[in-house]
């Protein structure tokens, strides 16, 4: 077997590795290598591997204490992660090694790979966010610590039955899981509720409840495995296992409440995906992480420095979103109570320390708790925020604001039902806010935050998203990796930017024929597993046009479906047209409560079973909704995509990331001037990206001069007629008026106007075929696009996190 000298350094141990895995398998898992099963072997692959990892782990957290450096904590209620191991050994530079040492022992590392239950451990863009991001800081060796819960139960498994949603539980723990090492010795008590008792200026809170803090830390190795950084996940344990007494008088199940109420904190995942969660235990959760990691940062700090005052020096403080807000609140309260600051000093501190990143406009998504329920959980945390909130205003009131700004920069909404807005709370704790892709911080600035930004023009700033070019091509991708590396060299394993060096190769038709050739391996792949998984038999050489993503409204699934309505209709109509052959493939998962989405997901199983039992079309369109999408379906359905389908309504897709892994995989995107896709645009050229449809600015003009949806469906035969088929049942015969109430949205008010810009979705779609048709044209286009995303890796990300918001690099 060739080995890698680049990717794989450490071949010539290969027979020492052998011995180690068999070793552990004896000496750890308990097993004769005669008796092992498939599932010893493999985590005694993972057990190897770990020590391997281990020892850079400790080397890279010695470092740090002894440099004394900054340390960055990314504060995440989400980290979807998906599998560990194949990405852990690939950047080990082991993959080589581990295939051998397996291989002698008859097993197959992919085979073992698949043994991995995901870690999903997050709803989908800004959860893999944070995964993306804990690689990236590994890969620059940034010291970094991300913090999160430990949930029992990740983001639910979708079962499709009668085509629609089922949702059952994830249990990615039942076996157990190798990565996790358990820090029993550090711990947090965590209270709510009680009373606050002054005694002349000193606080004390005396919560009436509280539950253990217990942290459990997974490896997060960086590319070359240069540095291992932690992510610190937290489990919750009631400080009493059980009261006796109850027990012993006959209430055993009342014995056992407070190891109830420990384990609801970190059981499930809320997957409301900007669906709101009001919910008193999502807050209990909020709180529960966020106090257990600002203590654990404060303590570190402590221990190790001894002066709170210089806590901005050594530690950045990142909230992933507003989910950790109270962590201004709480870093405060440890400020003052605990250790003794005047609340300006305290304030100043607090704002060096740390910084926010708002991921979404929606405003549903934007969260706040009423305020009887946040004070009756943390009395003194609202203390403290009414005493920023008098603060900023009187900041707001002395820079000349009139009562409705003073009302929209208030962190208490004093309209109706009053509530904490944590979008401001975190505002004001911080000294950086940013946007996640350039439309949408400039959007944050004139819409949601245009008078806090008033208030304080140098905070919002952006950073535009990236992915780990690691997962999202190498890991995912090594057909594609090795075509580029035999074309360019190995540079842009190191540095994403170095693709573009392929742009010299657009026009090289051996190449576009080596990357058209992995392609069709992957379909031929991807279509393998939907026959084994679905029964249904896919064309690999048909057009293979993709939506995977969370189901919302605004994403536009039905958009997307509409017009495959339309198709569907057009090649019957016109049988003697040279159709392009397609297969539509959709896939995500529904908030459970979000009952038009739920719906959206019914349309595509009933669209699909419709139109792919239809001889009429001869093939030329097939319609899949895979179940379950998540980042292990990611790896395996990106690399076959044709066409990326990123179609929200302008104005309203914060940033997108699915986007970027697709062009990096050399697919085309469809898609409208929203989120990352106009930098994509900007980067991959005009003539390489397929733009369709009203933008941003028009979308806010139309809603607000009084859009009229049906006077378009009247102008448009097309939409019309796809409208009427969905609408009176003709793919719903079991219950014609299924659609009626969502065909009914869009005549109504249709707020994301799909009828809008149906015509042009439509239209976009049928040069789409055209381009299609032009093969040379379609590989040229495909290897720009690889070729120019480089920029959307997230080490470039990271890297302007670290030297304009973390001061780190
Ligand atoms: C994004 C969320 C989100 N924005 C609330 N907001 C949630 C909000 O469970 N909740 O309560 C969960 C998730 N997620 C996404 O973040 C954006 O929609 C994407 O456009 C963006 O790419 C991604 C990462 O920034």
């Amino acid at each position: 077997m060739a080995t890698d000298p680049v990717l794989d350094s450490k071949t010539a141990f290969q027979s020492e590795f052998d011995e180690h895995i068999v070793r552990v398998l004896r000496h750890r898992i308990g097993k004769d290598e005669k008796a092992a099963k498939k599932h010893d072997w493999y985590n005694a692959s993972i057990y190897a591997l770990r020590d391997a990892i281990i020892d850079r782990w400790i080397e890279s957290t010695r470092r740090t204490y002894d440099a004394g450096d900054k340390r960055v904590y990314y504060l995440s209620m989400e980290f979807l992660i998906g599998r560990l191991l194949r990405d852990a050994l690939s950047n080990m530079g082991m993959t080589r090694e581990m295939e051998q040492a397996l291989r002698a022992h008859g097993l197959d590392l992919a085979e073992l790979e698949e043994l991995e239950p995901d870690a999903a451990l997050g709803n989908g863009g800004l959860g893999r966010l944070a995964a993306c991001f804990m690689e990236s800081l590994a890969t620059l060796d940034i010291p970094a610590y991300g913090y999160g819960i430990r949930y029992v139960n990740g983001m639910f498994r979708q079962r499709i039955s009668d085509g629609w949603q089922v949702e059952l539980p994830e249990t990615w723990l039942a076996h157990g899981n190798p990565w996790e090492f358990d820090r029993m010795e550090c711990s947090y008590r965590i209270g709510f509720g009680g009373e606050v008792v002054a005694n002349g200026d000193h606080v004390t809170w005396n919560p009436a409840e509280a539950v253990e803090a217990t942290a459990v830390d997974t490896p997060v190795v960086g590319w070359r495995g240069k540095r291992v950084n932690t992510l610190r996940l937290w489990t919750a344990s009631p400080l009493d296992p059980i009261r006796l007494d109850a027990f012993n008088a006959g209430d055993h199940f009342g014995a056992l409440e407070e190891q109830v109420r420990a384990d609801s904190l970190v059981r499930v995942l809320y997957p409301a995906d900007q669906t709101p969660a009001g919910q008193e235990l999502r807050l209990r959760q909020e709180y529960f992480f966020t106090a257990a990691s600002v203590q654990d940062i404060v303590r570190r700090h402590m221990q190790y420095d001894g002066d709170i005052r210089t806590l901005p020096e050594k530690a950045a403080i990142q909230l992933n979103d507003t989910h950790p807000s109270v962590a201004v609140a709480e870093l405060m309260r440890l400020f003052v109570d605990e250790h003794g600051l005047e609340f300006n000093e305290a304030w100043a501190l607090c704002q060096k320390t740390v910084s926010y990143t708002n991921h979404t406009l929606l405003p549903e998504a934007l969260e706040s708790w009423p305020l009887p329920l946040f004070e009756r959980l943390l009395p003194r945390h609202m203390q403290i925020i009414y005493a920023i909130n008098s603060r900023v205003l009187r900041e707001a009131r002395k820079a000349g604001c009139d009562d409705a700004q003073i009302a929209a920069i208030s962190l208490i909404d004093e309209g109706g039902e009053r509530r904490v807005r944590m979008a401001n709370l975190a505002f004001a704790g911080a000294h950086s806010i940013n946007g996640v892709a350039a439309l949408h911080t400039e959007l944050m600035k004139e819409t949601v935050f245009a008078d806090l930004h008033r208030l304080y023009p140098d905070r919002i700033n952006n950073k535009t998203n990236g992915v780990t070019p690691r997962r999202w091509l190498q890991q995912c991708n090594p057909g594609l990796t090795k075509v580029i590396r035999d074309a360019i060299g190995d540079e842009f394993l190191d540095d994403a930017a170095k693709l573009a060096d392929l742009n010299a190769l657009a026009g090289d038709a051996a190449l576009g024929e080596r990357i058209a050739e992995v392609k069709r391996s992957n379909k031929v792949a991807l279509s393998d597993y939907i026959k084994r998984t679905m029964g249904i038999r896919l064309d690999p050489d048909a057009l293979f046009d993709v939506q995977i993503k969370r189901i919302h409204e605004y994403k536009r699934q039905l958009l997307n479906l509409i017009e495959t309505v339309a198709l569907y209709d057009q090649i019957r109509s016109h049988p003697e047209r040279d159709w392009i052959p397609r297969v539509k493939i959709f896939g995500g998962k529904a908030a459970p409560s979000y009952h038009n989405a739920k719906l959206v997901i019914k349309l595509a199983n009933d669209i699909a079973r419709r139109v792919n039992a239809d001889p009429s079309v001869g093939g030329l369109l097939k319609v899949v909704f895979v179940p379950n999408y998540n980042v292990s379906l990611a790896e395996r359905i990106i690399p076959a995509a044709d066409l990326s389908e990123q179609i929200s309504t302008a104005g309203m897709e914060a940033s997108g990331t699915g986007n970027m892994k697709f062009a990096l995989n050399g697919a085309l995107t469809i898609g409208t001037l929203d989120g990352a896709n106009v930098e994509i645009r900007d980067h991959v050229g005009d003539d390489n990206i397929v733009i369709f449809g009203l933008t941003a600015e028009q979308v806010a003009e139309k809603r607000a001069d009084g859009y009229n949806p049906r006077e378009i469906i009247e102008g448009s035969r097309e939409l019309g007629q796809a409208l009427c088929a969905i609408a009176s049942g003709v793919f719903s015969p079991d219950d014609p008026n299924r659609y009626a109430g969502l065909v009914g949205g869009i005549y109504d008010h249709d707020w994301f106007m799909c009828a809008a810009d149906f015509d042009s979705y439509s239209a976009a779609q049928r040069s789409v075929d055209a381009r299609w048709e032009d093969k040379t044209g379609w590989r040229k286009a495909a290897i720009r696009n690889i070729a120019n995303v480089g920029w959307f890796s997230s080490d470039r990300t990271i890297a302007e996190y670290a030297k304009d918001i973390w001061k780190v690099m």
